[in-house]
């Protein structure tokens, strides 16, 4: 198995996805189903399992819960500010970075896991709520240019999934039951 197989189990996002009226739904639920998701794949797993990387030089398991808090908290700003302003410039983080913080390399999950679940409730019910109109809205990504949440979204469904697969494939590896 390559280390690319292993960095992108699900694969990548197909390039300028966007979403359609049509699947919009899929992903809302998507999104709401996936704290339950990341609390099922990491039931059981002790500290030391915890403190495995997915992947030669990667993340730990514990790392990758706590940026996917870290992460999701930011794109669901984003949703927010593109819905409240006229095409706001947002901020873009070092994920790297964060994920070396004393918290996000050494806290319990139980915190980001909570957070995910309160998170994705309101993010999914947000998106519920959006208009054909809400759905072309924009932001400036200092990095990626002008992203309409069209296409924001289905970048989170799939971030969310690359991830529990990276916890889910590390379990069969190891043959962690
Ligand atoms: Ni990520």
């Amino acid at each position: 198995m390559t280390t690319s197989d292993l960095r992108y189990p699900i694969g990548k996002l197909e390039p300028g996805t966007r979403l359609t009226p049509a699947n919009r739904r899929i992903a809302i639920l998507d999104i709401a189903e996936l704290p339950g998701r990341m609390r099922d794949a990491v039931e059981g797993l002790s500290d030391k399992q915890l403190e495995t990387p997915y992947r030669p030089d990667g993340w730990t398991v514990r790392q990758v819960v706590h940026h996917l808090a870290d992460s999701h908290l930011h794109s669901t700003i984003r949703t927010r500010f593109a819905l409240t302003l006229n095409q706001p410039t947002i901020m873009a983080y070092d994920e790297n970075a964060w994920a070396q913080l004393a918290d996000a390399r050494t806290g319990p999950l139980e915190p980001s896991l909570l957070l995910l679940e309160g998170l994705h409730a309101r993010w999914a019910a947000l998106l519920e709520s959006m208009t054909d109109a809400d759905w072309v809205r924009t932001f400036v990504h200092p990095e990626r240019g002008v992203v309409a949440l069209d296409m924001n979204i289905p970048v989170y469904v799939w971030h969310g999934k690359h991830h529990t697969a990276h916890v889910t494939e590390l379990r069969k590896r190891m043959g962690w039951s």
